[in-house]
């Protein structure tokens, strides 16, 4: 059991790990997680990973017009999503979060559907794929604008606090969104008032093909949280329980009303920035490969097996489940049909004025 109310010191040099290379236990404190926990973080594992690939299959089969691509991510993103309370929590994430929002609920039926634009998605086929958004699962709409949702968290976490709701907002984004000056207007203001948010940086090194050390001139995203008075903490982002167990001592402790933190989880994207990118222009293919030995799934499914948790027989098992629940998913998406080109005049305005009226059967003739 963890008796130590803080187990994590920020400012840490090492990025924080709990499972070594090999799949061994290396924390300082015993597990707490017990086999269903653990076997329900791999099972969202596999769910990112393949719903990822489905994806970009889909992108490649001309039904998705956008993809960005998230292989590489889903041990940071799990840890954290296991570590909120989901129907509590408010999400403000970003494109990359596939991983994050299925493991804190979205249904695959919704993603998919958003992805495809078809009658399924909740948002009317308003955005580009990978923008889902959820009123009933509280994960505000993803917008394009680089670090544009950061404030808003911000915002809303201001708004949880005064009310004493000890409900939490956790804003999420790469480490290029850390350039943007919303990013330094809302963790200063996060900072002044005490707000219960979490900053989640997934650093990948690259946004786009601009490289961490064009970037920035600090050693670390988690350093720039010193000067906002807030702790910062460096996560290696591979490990999906180094992210849980940082999370939820950082989620109890803003639950707590000490004030925002900043944590940075280290990770890698192993495919494309997007559908429309080619990686192979800016980054060595040796870097790519040699990152994808620290794969977050092979990692802890050898913690698993160590555990004596998981065999071949659990991964096959674990794999045809996912797949054909996904593959459900898909066809019921798809099956919803296409959005219909005049919903774009619908809950414009409370009642439909006269000029798009106009318009509207204008289209339809
Ligand atoms: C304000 C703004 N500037 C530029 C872009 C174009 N753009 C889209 S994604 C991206 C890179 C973001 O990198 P990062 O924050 O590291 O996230 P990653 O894609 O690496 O996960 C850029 C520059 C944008 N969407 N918004
Ligand atoms: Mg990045």
């Amino acid at each position: 059991m963890i008796r130590d109310s803080q187990l994590f010191q920020p400012f840490n040099d090492e990025p924080i790990s709990l499972i070594g290379e090999t799949g061994a236990w290396e924390g300082p404190f015993d597990l707490d997680l017990d086999p269903a926990a653990l076997r329900g973080m791999y099972h969202d594992l596999v769910v990112g990973r393949l719903m990822d690939e489905r994806l970009s299959r889909l992108q490649r089969q001309g039904k998705v017009s956008f993809v960005a691509p998230s292989a590489g991510h889903e041990g940071a993103q799990v840890g954290l999503a296991h570590a909120l309370e989901r129907g509590r929590d408010w999400l403000f994430p970003y494109y990359r979060d596939t991983s994050l929002l299925l493991a804190f609920g979205l249904p695959q039926v919704e993603m998919l559907a958003q992805a495809m634009a078809t009658r399924a998605d909740p948002n009317r086929g308003r955005q580009m794929p990978s923008h889902n958004g959820s009123k009933d699962l509280n994960i505000f709409t993803i917008a394009s604008p680089i670090a544009s949702h950061v404030a808003p968290a911000v915002g809303a976490a201001i708004s949880m606090k005064v009310q004493g709701t000890g409900q939490v907002a956790v804003a999420s984004f790469g480490e290029g969104a850390t350039s943007e000056g919303d990013f330094h207007a809302a963790l200063n203001f996060a900072g002044a008032q005490g707000a219960p948010v979490v900053f989640f940086c997934e650093n990948n090194r690259y946004a786009i093909s601009v490289d961490y050390n064009h970037q920035t001139g600090a050693d670390s995203i988690a350093a720039k949280a010193h000067a906002y008075g807030m702790p910062g903490y460096t996560v290696d982002g591979m490990d999906v329980l180094a992210s849980y167990y940082v999370m939820r001592e950082v989620i109890e402790r803003v639950r707590n009303g000490l004030g925002p933190v900043l944590v940075e989880t280290l990770v890698y994207r192993f495919g494309p920035h997007s559908s429309a990118d080619d990686d192979s222009r800016y980054r060595p293919r040796e870097e790519v490969e040699a990152w994808k030995r620290r794969d977050p799934l092979l990692r802890f499914r050898r913690f698993l097996e160590k555990q004596g948790l998981w065999d071949d027989a659990a991964e096959a098992h674990l794999r045809a489940e996912v797949e054909a629940s996904l593959q459900a998913a898909t066809a019921e998406a798809e099956a919803a049909g296409p959005i219909p080109v005049e919903w774009m005049f619908d809950d414009v305005f409370a009642q439909r004025l006269p000029h798009l009226e106009e318009q509207r059967h204008d289209l339809l003739d």
